[in-house]
């Protein structure tokens, strides 16, 4: 059985349907309804490439049919945080946003509205747009620009390639001789649906495979041969020296260099220290990262000499301070080896949401049927920022804009502080902000101190605490959207599988309310499936065009479009096959190992050439003598960050710790499972120990994305790594989840 709505013989329908819940996958989902309800969830079992879901999917009739979902509108009854709440109507809680929206407007300025949108479904329909066309109607809002996940990995793209569309299809995988998983764990924090297939495949056709990471890691275990156990937040130092020691031993691919690069002899000079008297040899990056030098030495000869080979660089160590510096030294590398644009090979930019096909596609290209907006009133006349590169586009470039993780602290600064306003509403959606924001307790103290908060919201988060008014909205199983992914690309209909549970309501149905009770009679004047068909085949004119299966009725029906994957695509294959015709979307045409946008900056937190920069809260840090320990927080299975976290099944499978070596958890009297406090100046969070060799000494692991959960002394008991991490940025916006220092005692209840 392949197509949709069809009748069993017990009288069910199978809707098929597809997830797509920000956890990095998509995967279609066949949904058994019987009665009007979910009664099963199975997934793919068709053709190859199948898209197969995970844990969180087949989880999903819970979080569907929750206790604790919201049921209807509520209003904020007891103080913010308290969680204490009263149902209203929808008419009460429409007119009562629209009026703050227009109080605030008209009192303090359009700017002085906050409005953001993560992605939790990453779906065209039901997310960012029908609030952000309103609030463009209604005079415009601050909007908020970076990406918590790459931020720094998209600047280092754009600064060197001009582009940040620079992922393969994981198919070509299979053509590696060598492939370096650095920082990348994709068997656990998804990178595409089938990632993990391809690699399976990749070994099994004889690749060898190397994982750089400070946890010996799920993927590690099944995939790797060898693991080089690094410290946080020092790769670019060993990405450095290993171009030491290929420019040292004249292993660089030369003619590549001078014919699709420019500025690589200004990188040589710093990596063999003629500017600086430093020679960043093999030992100088021991010192600094615990990888061993020889190790170093080994692993450059190696990726030098093996071709093709794909340095797969992950993208957490871009989420620590100055980790812009990390991913464009891994590009440089990958230029320095000849490995750009050839199958096998990769481009060593991000390595996942570059994709031309997932990354961005429908969400972001302008395809005709998206729901658009006049332009946002706030962002005319304000220049262009200095701190990223023009090929990030004007999406990042508006310097009214704020950075994504600095909501607090423009809130509590304002315009005294150098922000462009003073910001007194925000409305939230697709977000559990609190939870997920560098530094939690800051967000806290900005959230009080804000005139109204609105939070569109599933559940009881502790973002939603903080809402005035709570309008509850509607999973992906009760309408109707498009999304697209795969480590293989395809684009599919989000098929609505039950009608909407209490009252909850889609993003658009929202959005319109609000608009309406606003007296924005023009809002919109479609309904969601005529949006959908301009959407698809908006979409299908630029990518798909006249291709059969991609149309919306067939759609509907198959919930899947594969495109067809008779060869890999291969990144900047065009560049490298025909330089002339298809040069790089840079100022020289060329790959920019050397930046003169950058070196007209004259900025040394963002050099012209990657530079190892030592990070704040590192191991030399003074501040490392009273936290010694450094911390990551890694992207958990059983949760798509603060998303699942309450479903009973998954934490059930694998309860929240927080990952120690043995010789540290020994020196702090600490067994396997015993509760410890792990804290800093920031905050504290109490929760098991898991005792492992599986992470190096020096470094733990709080997966993130559990829920904030304080006791009456503002004691975090859920886990929450946000509690210890630091709202600071890197310079080029990177948002810096893994640069923290704190330490880990036995927990004794005082
Ligand atoms: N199951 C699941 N999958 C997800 C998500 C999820 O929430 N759940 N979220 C999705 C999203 S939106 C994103 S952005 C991605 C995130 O994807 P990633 O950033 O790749 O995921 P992480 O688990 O944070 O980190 C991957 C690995 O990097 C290591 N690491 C951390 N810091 C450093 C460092 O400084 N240097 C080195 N060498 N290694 C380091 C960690 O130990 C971990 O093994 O995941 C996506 N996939
Ligand atoms: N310490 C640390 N912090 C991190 C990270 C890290 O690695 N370490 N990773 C960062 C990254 S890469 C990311 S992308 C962010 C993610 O940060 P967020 O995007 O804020 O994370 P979610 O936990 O997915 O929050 C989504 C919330 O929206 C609600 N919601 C409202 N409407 C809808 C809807 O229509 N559909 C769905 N599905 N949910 C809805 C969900 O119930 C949920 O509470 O976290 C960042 N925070
Ligand atoms: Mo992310």
């Amino acid at each position: 059985m392949s197509e949709n709505n069809q009748q069993t013989e017990n009288n069910e329908t199978v809707i098929y349907t597809v997830c797509n819940s920000h956890c990095g996958g998509a995967c279609l989902l066949r949904v058994h309804v019987k009665d009007g309800a979910v009664i099963r969830i199975e997934t793919d079992d068709g053709e190859e490439p199948q898209f197969r879901a995970c844990l969180r999917c087949r989880a999903y009739r819970q979080r569907l049919y929750a206790p604790d979902r919201l049921k209807y509108p509520m209003k904020r009854v007891g103080a913010r945080g308290e969680g204490k709440f009263e149902r209203i109507s929808w008419d009460e809680a429409f007119s009562t946003v629209a009026k703050e929206l227009i109080r605030v407007r008209d009192t303090y300025g359009p700017a002085s509205i906050i409005y953001f949108c993560s992605l939790a479904d990453v779906h065209t329909l039901h997310t960012m747009a029908p609030m952000h066309r309103l609030l463009c109607m209604a005079g415009g809002y601050t909007p908020l620009w970076g990406f918590f996940s790459y931020e720094g990995g998209v600047f280092a793209e754009c600064a060197t390639y001009g582009t940040h569309m620079t992922n393969s299809t994981r198919d070509d995988l299979l053509n590696s001789r060598l492939i370096i998983m650095w920082a990348w764990d994709p068997a656990v924090s998804i990178h595409r649906c089938n990632t993990p297939y391809y690699l399976a495949q990749a070994k099994e056709a004889g690749a060898r495979i190397i994982a750089i990471d400070p946890r010996y890691t799920d993927s590690a275990a099944t995939f790797a041969d060898e693991w080089v156990p690094i410290y946080p937040c020092t790769d670019a130092a060993m990405l450095i020296a290993m171009a030491y020691v290929i420019i040292t031993e004249n292993l660089q691919d030369q003619a590549f260099l001078d014919k699709y690069t420019v500025g690589f002899e200004k990188f040589r000079d710093y990596v063999l220290g003629i500017d600086d008297g430093k020679p960043k040899t093999p030992a100088w990056a021991e010192a600094i990262t615990g990888a061993k030098a020889a190790t170093i030495e080994r692993l450059a000869r190696e990726y030098a000499t093996t071709k093709p080979a794909a340095l797969i660089t992950g993208i957490a160590p871009g989420r620590t301070a100055y980790g812009e510096q990390y991913h464009r030294a891994a590009i440089t590398l990958s230029a320095m080896t000849g490995n750009i644009g050839i199958s096998g090979g990769s481009s060593g930019g991000r390595s996942w949401g570059g994709e031309y096909w997932g990354g961005e596609m429908p969400f972001l290209a302008r395809t005709k049927g998206r729901m658009g907006a006049p332009r946002n009133p706030v962002e005319e006349g304000w220049p262009t920022r200095r701190d990223t590169v023009k090929a990030r586009g004007s999406k990042a470039n508006s310097s009214v804009k704020i950075n994504v993780g600095q909501i607090a602290d423009a809130v509590l600064k304002g315009k005294a502080g150098g922000y462009p306003a003073d910001y007194k509403l925000l409305y939230l959606a697709n977000t559990n902000y609190v939870n997920q924001v560098l530094n939690t307790n800051k967000a806290i103290e900005a959230f009080k101190a804000l005139e109204f908060i609105a939070v569109q919201e599933q559940f009881m988060t502790v973002t939603a605490k903080y809402a005035d008014i709570l309008l509850p909205v509607n999973t992906y199983f009760e309408r109707n959207d498009f999304t697209s992914g795969g480590a293989t690309p395809w684009y599919g209909m989000v098929n609505k599988s039950v009608e909407p549970l209490y009252e909850s309501k889609s993003h658009l149905e929202i959005a319109s309310g609000i608009a309406k009770a606003m007296g924005i009679d023009d809002y919109n004047d479609k309904t969601e499936e005529e949006w959908l068909k301009g959407i698809v085949e908006g979409f299908r004119e630029v990518f798909a065009k006249d291709r059969e299966g991609s149309d919306y009725e067939t759609l509907k029906k198959k919930a899947l479009y594969r495109f067809p994957t008779d060869e890999p695509y291969v990144a900047f294959k065009e560049q490298i096959e025909d330089l002339e015709n298809h040069p790089f979307p840079t100022p020289s045409g060329k790959i920019e190992i050397y930046s003169q946008e950058l070196a007209d900056w004259d900025n040394p937190q963002l050099p012209p050439i990657p530079k190892y920069i030592e990070v704040w809260e590192g191991r030399n840090d003074p501040l490392a003598k009273k936290y010694p320990l450094q911390l990551v927080t890694t992207h958990a299975r059983r949760r798509a960050h603060s998303q699942f976290d309450n479903i009973p099944w998954l934490r059930e499978l694998i309860p929240q710790s927080v990952q120690i070596n043995t010789a540290d958890a020994q020196a702090r009297g600490i067994s396997n499972g015993d509760l410890v406090r792990v804290y800093n100046d920031r905050g504290q969070t109490v929760l098991p120990a898991e005792v492992t060799q599986r992470i190096m000494p020096g470094v733990v692991n709080i997966p993130q994305g559990a829920w904030y959960d304080p006791d009456e002394k503002g004691i975090d008991h859920g886990g929450c790594a946000n509690v210890l991490t630091k709202d600071a940025k890197s310079p080029a916006g990177a948002f810096c989840t893994n640069t923290t220092l704190l330490q880990v005692e036995k927990w004794v209840e005082k």
